[in-house]
């Protein structure tokens, strides 16, 4: 069996977070954008022809007869399904909660570039993004990065404890991935307050399980998806 992930191609976005899980799983899926040759209206079609549980947006995963949408959502599933979370009903709810407030901090990332309408060019909204950005560097960041760094102040160095990582594991490395990228010199200063986090992000890039992956091409760079590098935006 072989999933069929659907996301826009050309960016990593939040069809990053879902294919970290069935790359590190081991698990075997098609990327049906960048597999057809109608590109992206091949998404806008196979959205419009859905009747049954019709996603809203992508990223969305076909499988086993389920349409399922929502990043957390699907990776509430992988994780179920694969083992890439714990099996207690305890600890698959303590990663979907990582994983829902990941999807928080992803968001307001987002909304940095693009405050008033993702439709509208950054240009646009310039002034407001230089706003909002400068209150998610001063009050966000380290408020987030502070949450996952008190998660992670145990022995063990995984989010869900254990001697194994999750898919929540996987997508914080992606956030401070984005992170480093979007925001470098407010992540330059702050960075240092966070070693734990940091560690994982380590951990993680370093992983056996990804190497494959990384050295693939399949990984996109970061360039005009959810994290982006606006130099007006990042500051010390
Ligand atoms: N909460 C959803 C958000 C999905 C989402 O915003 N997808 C973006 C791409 S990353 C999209 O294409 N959105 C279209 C829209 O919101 O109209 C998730 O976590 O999967």
């Amino acid at each position: 069996m072989s999933y069929e992930l659907w996301y826009w191609d050309g960016i990593p976005g939040r069809g990053e977070f879902v294919r970290l899980a069935l790359e590190a799983g081991g698990i075997p899926y098609r990327e049906c954008v960048r597999e057809s040759p109608d590109g992206e209206e091949a998404l806008l079609a196979d959205m419009r022809a859905r009747r049954v549980h019709p996603p809203f947006a992508p990223p969305y995963l076909v499988a086993d007869g389920l349409v399922l949408a929502q990043t957390a959502n699907i990776l509430l599933y992988l994780g179920e399904r694969h083992g890439l979370a714990p099996a207690s009903l305890e600890g698959r709810l303590w990663v979907n909660q990582l994983q829902l407030t990941i999807a928080d901090m992803v968001a307001e990332a987002h909304d940095t570039h693009h405050p008033i309408s993702a439709s509208a060019y950054f240009e646009e909204q310039k002034d407001e993004a230089i706003r909002r950005a400068k209150v998610f560097r001063g009050e966000r960041i380290p408020k987030f990065l502070g949450y996952f760094e008190q998660v992670l102040s145990g022995p063990e160095a995984w989010m869900a404890g254990g001697d194994r990582w999750s898919y929540a594991d996987l997508s914080l490395y992606h956030l401070v991935d984005g992170l480093l990228y979007a925001f470098p010199k407010r992540m330059g200063t702050v960075a240092a307050r966070f070693p734990n986090v940091m560690a994982l992000h380590r951990h993680v890039a370093a992983l056996p399980e990804l190497q494959d992956y990384f050295s693939s091409g399949r990984r996109l760079p970061f360039g005009e998806g959810i994290f982006r590098r606006y130099r007006e935006l990042d500051g010390k």
